[in-house]
């Protein structure tokens, strides 16, 4: 398996999730523009010309949450997804989805706001997005005020897709002052697999 993987962006997400299961896997670095993302030997893997890709045998198969989901699927054994068809399962799905479709529009708003010039700014939009995420965060700060992990009681790929994005949002200083978010994080932040995928 390949993947095609750009530093610390969502290709972090299902580096993680290789990582933690431990299996081989070449990690193809790619610079983001024309001399990597955008050559059409890329944009023939994602017609976006974007990353995450992986490569399993022969299909390019593109969208973090969906690559993370399908490696988890390839290695049951390993237990980052409940078994099909279980409520447990369905939940796993729902926070992955919840991290693509509700805690990511608010962040990709804020960080495009971001990086313009601060006379193109629009405030209103800036204070609509960050209202947004902090409703969905104060959900997240609820859910995790007396558990570990979002589902049962192990980690597993809605963690790695719910606390990747958190990670993203906690760097624009969006989750300060929230107790469960911090110490969830910090969980996830001190094992060895979200290491060594963060590390380069
Ligand atoms: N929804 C997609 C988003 C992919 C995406 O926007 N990737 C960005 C990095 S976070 C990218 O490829 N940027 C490099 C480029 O566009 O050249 C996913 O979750 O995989």
């Amino acid at each position: 398996m390949k993947l095609y993987y750009v530093a610390k962006t969502r290709a972090s997400r299902p580096r993680w999730v290789l990582e933690e299961l431990g299996v081989p896997y070449d990690l193809v670095r790619l610079e983001p523009g024309p001399g990597g993302t955008r050559t059409l030997e890329h944009l023939a893997r994602h017609p976006l010309g974007h990353v995450p890709v992986l490569e399993d045998r022969g299909t390019f198969i593109f969208e973090s949450g969906a690559i993370c989901l399908h490696l988890a699927d390839l290695f049951p054994e390993k237990r980052l997804l409940p078994a099909p068809g279980t409520v447990e399962r369905a939940l796993a799905y729902q926070w992955v989805l919840f991290a693509m479709s509700e805690m990511e529009p608010p962040l990709v708003t804020l960080s495009a706001e971001a990086r313009k010039p601060d006379v193109e700014r629009n405030a209103s939009t800036v204070s609509a997005a960050r209202d947004q995420f902090k409703k969905v965060a104060a959900i997240l700060e609820a859910v995790l005020r007396d558990r570990k992990y979002l589902v049962g009681d192990a980690f597993g790929v809605a963690d790695v897709m719910v606390g990747a994005t958190l990670a993203w949002a906690r760097a624009m200083k969006l989750v300060d002052a929230m107790p469960s978010l911090e110490g969830y994080l910090g969980r996830l932040r001190d094992r060895p697999a979200w290491q060594r995928a963060l590390a380069d």
